[in-house]
């Protein structure tokens, strides 16, 4: 359909078009024509929420203006677009990000005082978009925020879950889960009633031959499902570029209820009907590097991927280019292997629909998808039944076979003497019942694989993809080092430290082009910035003690040293070898003289995350770290001496307080474990040091702001199997300090030791598979080295001045310039 206005009327159109507020007295009067009638709201009715909706449709109303226009010029151009799917995106809050991205904060402050509101009251109205579990979703924003940022056209596609990661409450020290159901106002999004696509599930294959003698292959008989388009604006900083992210939602394919059933008497079973569709998109899965297998998560990912590509394909044939163009046309990227089914729905897309013959198909896919890996945790490696998949997706089973026929069939003529590789390197397991490998075929399907930090991208090769390094040479595996937005991640976290830093640089450039903050190194020496520095520092930890005891009624001293581990709990990360220690130091206390207490470092263990809700070794860490604090806290000998905080419901917006206010974040995975970790990076950026193992990207944090200023400790990633055997072997003996903790806990200091037996067992009598006893000497150790350091306040002052210099590589700016060079060669449009 035609949908242009016609050339004459035009005029019109241009003369009333709509404009962006650039003054605060039209920002006020946006705010209050929203208010008033966007939300029928009066001066008499306006509360806090309502002033947050008036604010945030006035900008959104600047954001469409900018999105309308950035999408006009994309389609206009027609370049190649990048395509980012994934299924979570962590956006946390968009009204802060709006102002500051936009460049228009100020102004709006002083137009919310004028109508008799305070800026951070208003920014606290908004709930987290939370769509996403933690790093792997986070780092898929800020790639957002980079890519509009450097102009590049690209779109993120997910799905509009109904529900987010649920909200985390801590009732008698364990936690529970509550619902988040986060929908009930977001001015951020737009419903596409006409962007809609049907999408099929079961049914069955019939092949047949045309009439020319080829075999055309229909997949019929299924259920549909309708999907609909939700999309949000994503505005670059500091550029006209407003990229969209669309987001999925399910809904009955014939409307709201099946009307054949409903006239019939079955009003129930239409209704069930009609749940059952919306049910796809109803809910995050709340597993943060674990694979469960369900069958609903496999419907979510085909869903997504269909509706995704449907729009992706339908775009590129408005061109009406050559299929061979198609990878000029369009880069997309796998966020771990979530979208792989994307690559059999292309295949059929090209093969079913559109008549391509395999052999163009193919080469058509391989150079479009891009795969990047975020683990190598064996439990989080996914694999789908092939009854299942047979089942729900009977065409695409077709196709996967189809390709893994052809797969081995090279690898057998490149490899005839090692019959072996075949049952490895096979993308289904002959397992009872078989699977489907999906890192395999995510792997065999892209032109590019990449890990996340180098010591992850060079144990991809050396252990999961050992083989494939073989079969396809080292030219296909790439590093693509993980980076955070500065702007999220210090100009809006820390708007202080930000301001001071452009004051010494000249500008906010250095929000461009992160790499200019080595110039702060200059500064390193100069009184003024160091006064000021130090108390940006204490002004955030008074910042985050003051919620501390807002949230959980715990006063802390902001003069302590702050020491913070925030992320998912799993054993992996280790937060048990943290609060393990803190038991430790809690026992050290205790025996001193009260002198020497006075004399001792006085700390803040502060920790936050949530526990998948069936991990249970996770929530007894929940529960352990909550005894701990309940009775360390109460004892009056300690005092201030040793303070121990479980933060609850961890999520992004808390991250922005938390962040900038640590003097130590714990990065303390068993080595070879984490394949990155940005937390870490936000940490460092925002003036605090790290105590970490050589694991993930601490090693490039390393490589970058020196040893001397960072805390690093524990066994090594290449001794790590060598150390497992020998737990079952060699005979193994606990760490004798550990031993001490344990036996605390076992006569019931923390309560019922019965509790944390499991988690004492995976230790004791289990083979201590995450290496706690291994490291623990060297971790405590490492943490008395902090305590003197931290005495040395000048000398601390230092580091984290010389480390946030030297922070420049861990922007996603760096990392999505790498990606866009390497892996989806686009280039930008530049706005006018
Ligand atoms: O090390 C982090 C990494 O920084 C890694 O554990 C995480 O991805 C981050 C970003 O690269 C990650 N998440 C998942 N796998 N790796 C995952 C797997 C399944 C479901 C949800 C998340």
């Amino acid at each position: 359909v035609e949908a242009s206005i016609p050339e004459p009327q035009r005029e019109a159109w241009k003369k009333f078009s709509a404009k962006e507020f650039s003054s605060k007295e039209d920002f006020e009067k946006d705010v209050v024509r929203h208010i008033e009638t966007t939300l029928a709201r009066s001066l008499f009715n306006c509360d806090e929420s309502a002033a947050y909706g008036g604010t945030s449709l006035a900008f959104r109303d600047r954001l469409v203006i900018e999105w309308n226009k950035t999408q006009q010029r994309q389609t206009f151009a027609d370049p190649k677009r990048v395509y980012y799917l994934s299924l979570e995106f962590l956006m946390g809050r968009a009204l802060d990000n709006a102002m500051l991205n936009v460049g228009m904060k100020d102004i709006a402050r002083d137009g919310l005082s004028d109508l008799g509101f305070r800026m951070e009251d208003i920014i606290e109205q908004e709930r987290d978009a939370a769509l996403g579990n933690g790093g792997l979703g986070r780092l898929a924003a800020c790639f957002l925020d980079s890519l509009a940022t450097l102009d590049y056209p690209a779109w993120g596609y997910a799905l509009r879950y109904k529900y987010g990661i649920f909200k985390q409450e801590i009732v008698d020290g364990y936690q529970v889960e509550i619902p988040d159901y986060w929908l009930d106002f977001n001015p951020w999004e737009f419903p596409r009633h006409d962007v809609t696509v049907d999408i099929q599930f079961y049914g069955s294959v019939r092949k047949y031959m045309d009439d020319s003698g080829k075999q055309i292959s229909v997949w019929e008989n299924g259920e549909i499902v309708n999907a609909v388009a939700y999309d949000a604006p994503v505005p670059g900083y500091g550029t006209k570029t407003t990229n969209n992210l669309r987001l999925w939602s399910s809904k009955a394919s014939h409307g709201e209820f099946d009307f054949t059933k409903f006239n019939s008497g079955e009003y129930e079973a239409s209704v069930a009907d009609q749940q059952r569709a919306e049910t796809i998109s109803a809910v995050l899965y709340p597993n943060d590097s674990l694979d469960r297998g369900k069958e609903l998560r496999l419907k979510q990912q085909y869903f997504w991927c269909a509706a995704s590509l449907f729009d992706i394909v339908r775009r590129f044939k408005k061109s009406k280019k050559a299929w061979s163009e198609f990878p000029n046309q369009v880069a997309i990227q796998l966020n771990d292997t979530h979208p792989t089914l994307a690559i059999p729905e292309l295949m059929r897309i090209l093969l079913d629909l559109e008549g391509l013959n395999w052999d163009d198909s193919w080469a058509i896919v391989q150079k479009t998808f891009g795969y990047t890996n975020h683990t190598v945790l064996p439990e989080a490696l996914e694999k789908w039944s092939v009854p299942l998949v047979q089942n729900l997706l009977p065409r695409h089973l077709q196709i996967i076979y189809e390709i893994n026929m052809q797969f081995l069939q090279y690898v057998e003529r490149s490899f005839p003497k090692d019959r072996e590789m075949l049952g490895r390197v096979s993308i289904i397991e002959e397992s009872q019942p078989k699977m489907v490998r999906m890192a395999y075929l995510a792997l065999i399907g892209s032109h590019k694989v990449n890990g996340v930090a180098e010591l992850h991208s060079d144990l991809i090769k050396t252990t999961i993809f050992k083989d494939f390094v073989k079969i396809y040479g080292p030219d296909k595996f790439t590093n693509v080092t993980n980076g955070i937005t500065p702007r999220r991640w210090l100009h809006q976290a820390n708007p202080r430290l930000s301001e001071l830093i452009a004051s010494k640089l000249g500008s906010y450039d250095y929000l461009k082009d992160l790499t200019l903050l080595h110039k702060i190194e200059n500064f390193v020496d100069d009184k003024d910035f160091r006064k000021e520095f130090q108390e940006i520092k204490y002004a955030n930890k008074v910042r985050l003690a003051k919620y501390i005891k807002e949230a959980q009624g715990i006063s802390v001293n902001p003069s302590g040293l702050f020491d913070i581990q925030v992320k998912r709990i799993h054993e992996y990360k280790r937060q048990q070898l943290n609060i393990f220690g803190v038991i430790h130091r809690y026992l050290e206390l205790k025996e001193m003289s009260p002198e020497d207490r006075k004399k001792a470092q006085p700390r803040v263990s502060i920790f936050g995350g949530k526990a998948a809700p069936g991990y249970w070794m996770a929530k007894t860490i929940i529960h352990l770290i909550n005894q701990v604090s309940k009775v360390v806290n109460a004892d009056k000998d300690i005092g201030d001496a040793l303070k121990v905080v479980f933060l609850e419901d961890y999520n992004v917006s808390k991250a922005e307080i938390i962040v900038p206010a640590s003097d130590i974040s714990e990065h303390i995975s068993t080595a070879g474990t984490e394949a990155s970790g940005t937390s870490n990076m936000k940490f460092v950026l925002n003036g605090g040091l790290i105590i970490g193992t050589c694991d993930g990207a601490n090693i490039e944090i390393t490589r970058e702001v020196g040893e001397d200023n960072i805390f690093l400790f524990g066994n090594l990633a290449e001794d790590v199997e060598d150390l497992r055997h020998g737990h079952f072997y060699g005979g193994f003996e606990i760490d004798s300090q550990l031993k001490r903790v344990f036996e605390t806990m076992r006569s019931g200091t923390f309560g019922d030791a019965g509790q944390f037996s499991a988690l004492v067992n995976s230790i004791v009598d289990h083979g201590d598979y995450y290496l706690v006893s291994d490291d623990f000497k060297s971790y405590i150790d490492t943490q008395k080295l902090i305590d003197e350091a931290y005495k040395q306040q000048d000398e601390w002052l230092t580091k984290t001045i010389t480390a946030v210099a030297r922070m420049g590589f861990f922007s996603s700016d760096r990392c999505i310039q790498e990606y866009a060079e390497e892996i989806w060669s686009i280039g930008i449009i530049w706005t006018f």
